[in-house]
């Protein structure tokens, strides 16, 4: 598995992840870069066909054990790429031709959570060891996390179709009251975490490790931050017109005790555990007298659909734009269903094991149209893996993480009316009249998600920077929360609380900015894909099932991997070298009119 992209305590251990230990200062280099880099390659290609199995076997199967050997595995990822990342400091002034000055920003600034290399080889082990049991730690509280109602132990799955289906808000509540507990145990681990891989970043000339993060972006930091606020601007008028509508059929449904009719939302009625996606309360939201005769979680379960019959179909969109079938090993090697007799991480992932040809997803799918989803996002991340399996290793992975999200993504916004009559799952394609509700529900999908993702990268760079102490963790997290989402918890937090670790991503220590990025570049993919197929009618109507032309442009794009900088891989396919969130508002732009209209004289905004 690619540590960079899917994150996690393998990711830290794993290949491109360069941290700096080693205590290589900069002098004459020993040898020169084509040399460096050709054995850093060898060195973290070989060290990733190991760390990868043992982070698989843990992610499948969470023991006392697993967790030795995948800390152990992270710890020496660890040293080794931290001791890379130094060595990158013997290039600094020489003449490299672009491709090595790329591999070197690659090996520097691509650790996910670097230690500190100050000291004795003794004591640079004890600190990555101790950075990787503590990673580990936390990692594994979040996978086998549990709260028990009534007498029954119950899981992330079932607690989140607690506040997926129940209406009863207090029920609603405990639900999601119970699952925020299994972060508290994590809060010291991470604080330390955050201290050790301050230091690392410290080291490898980074002011912090938000700026390190940051840095991956073929542009400065700070530009890069200042390209999401632009971005986020033109989203966000969009999000204020959701949420008021949102808001105001919440009210009608709870009352004024649950939901007044101003302020925030009340986060836990919004159907998903962290109101990062509001699909589930479509009933309560969806537009009167707009239907598209159709619920695709009742038709899925109506034809029979099974986990593997949605990865088929998933793979069957790939093969469709051209792309070769998945190998063999992937049916024989995938996991695609929660096991019943341990304890296995169930967040859905994608995984290429050996930097060629094992690829697998990893993921405990459920027959409902989100999985439906999800599997079309996995498989995103293994189709690319799988096109630019040819290149360096240090150019193996996207243009940068936002397009690895993006793929697949962009691939389900053509999971439209007409595809899914292609498919033979519905007999009729909705009338214009359905538009409304069509966008609606892909609002609630992509919209809703922005401020969401927004929020939780930005109280990490608060912590990295450390503007926010552990003893504000949880303060901090509800207030960017208010000030993003408009959402509040349902009641008051206890003092021990810590929120933030009750989101997969923060244990797991995944970037997250690479998911708001994707949720614009996907839909400028959509966008330049479907000009490019000639179609001429509503966006959210176009589907570029069947079409080789289009995938032949998609494939170029994705063969390209990280080999050249981000805008020349976005130029490829959409002709356009800028991130810009204006595909996104258009796509949307029947929706907003129709928003506004529903919410005229109301007082938006909290
Ligand atoms: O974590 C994921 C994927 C794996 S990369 C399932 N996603 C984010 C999330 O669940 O929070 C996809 C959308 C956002
Ligand atoms: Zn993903």
């Amino acid at each position: 598995m690619r540590n960079l992209l899917l994150g996690g305590v393998a990711a830290l251990a794993i290949v491109l992840a360069g941290c700096g230990t080693g205590g290589e200062t900069a002098g004459p280099a020993k040898e020169d870069a084509a040399t460096f880099l050709a054995n850093a390659e060898k060195e973290l290609s070989e060290f990733s066909d190991y760390s990868a199995r043992v982070a698989w076997v843990n992610a499948n199967f969470i023991t006392e054990d697993t967790d030795w050997l995948v800390a152990r595995a992270g710890s020496e990822g660890t040293l080794m790429s931290v001791r890379l990342a130094n060595a990158t400091k013997q290039y600094e002034g020489q003449t490299l031709t672009p491709e090595q000055q790329r591999k070197m920003n690659i090996l520097r600034a691509g650790i996910t959570m670097p230690a500190p290399s100050a000291g004795t080889p003794e004591e640079q082990k004890q600190v990555a060891d101790e950075l990787s049991e503590v990673m580990t730690r936390i990692s594994s509280t979040y996978g086998k996390g549990k709260f028990t109602i009534d007498g029954k132990e119950l899981n992330l799955e079932e607690l989140s179709a607690i506040i997926a289906s129940s209406r009863d808000p207090k029920k609603i509540q405990q639900a999601w009251e119970g699952w925020h507990t299994i972060s508290v145990p994590m809060k010291a681990d991470y604080a330390r975490m955050v201290e050790i891989g301050t230091a690392g970043a410290k080291e490898l000339g980074f002011s912090d490790i938000a700026d390190m993060w940051l840095a991956n972006y073929d542009m400065p930091s700070k530009d890069m931050e200042a390209t999401v606020e632009k971005l986020w601007g033109q989203v966000q008028p969009l999000y204020n017109d959701l949420h008021c509508y949102t808001r105001g059929k919440l009210n009608a449904k709870y009352g004024d005790a649950v939901q007044p009719k101003t302020g925030p939302i009340r986060a836990d009625l919004l159907g998903n555990m962290w109101a990062q996606q509001w699909n589930n309360i479509s009933d309560i939201v969806a537009p009167p007298s707009s239907d598209p005769g159709y619920d695709l979680n009742k038709v899925l379960v109506a034809k029979n659909y099974d986990a593997l019959k949605m990865v088929k179909t998933g793979e069957g969109f790939f093969t469709s734009l051209g792309l070769a079938p998945l190998p063999e090993t992937f049916w024989e090697r995938s996991l695609i269903t929660r096991p019943r007799d341990r304890e296995v991480q169930c967040h859905a992932s994608a995984w290429d094991i050996d930097n060629l040809d094992d690829i697998r997803i990893k993921m405990c799918t459920e027959v409902n149209s989100t999985d439906f989803s999800t599997v079309h996002h996995e498989l995103g991340h293994n189709f690319y893996q799988r096109a630019y399996k040819n290149q360096d290793l240090l150019f193996k992975n996207g243009a940068h993480d936002g397009f690895h999200e993006a793929i697949g993504d962009f691939v389900a916004l053509s999971i439209t009316p007409e595809y899914l009559k292609q498919l033979g799952l519905i007999s009729v394609d909705p009338p214009a009249s359905a538009d409304t509700a069509l966008l609606m529900d892909r609002a609630l999908e992509k919209i809703a998600f922005l401020p969401f993702a927004i929020k939780l990268d930005k109280w990490r760079w608060d912590v990295f920077r450390g503007s926010v102490t552990p003893e504000q963790y949880n303060q901090a997290w509800w207030d960017l929360s208010k000030q993003y989402q408009g959402i509040v918890p349902p009641g008051d937090r206890p003092a021990d609380a810590f929120d933030a670790g009750a989101k997969y991503h923060i244990p797991g220590n995944t970037p997250y900015l690479r998911y708001f990025l994707s949720f614009i570049l996907q839909f400028q993919f959509h966008k330049a894909a479907c000009e490019q197929a000639g179609w001429t009618g509503p966006l959210h109507r176009c589907s570029i099932y069947n079409n080789k032309d289009v995938g032949a442009k998609f494939n170029a794009m994705l063969e390209m991997g990280a080999s050249k900088p981000w805008p020349d891989a976005l130029e490829a396919f959409t002709g356009t070298r800028e991130m810009d969130g204006s595909a996104l508002v258009s796509y949307f732009a029947p929706l907003q009119t129709w928003l506004k209209e529903q919410n005229a004289g109301q007082q938006c905004g909290w």
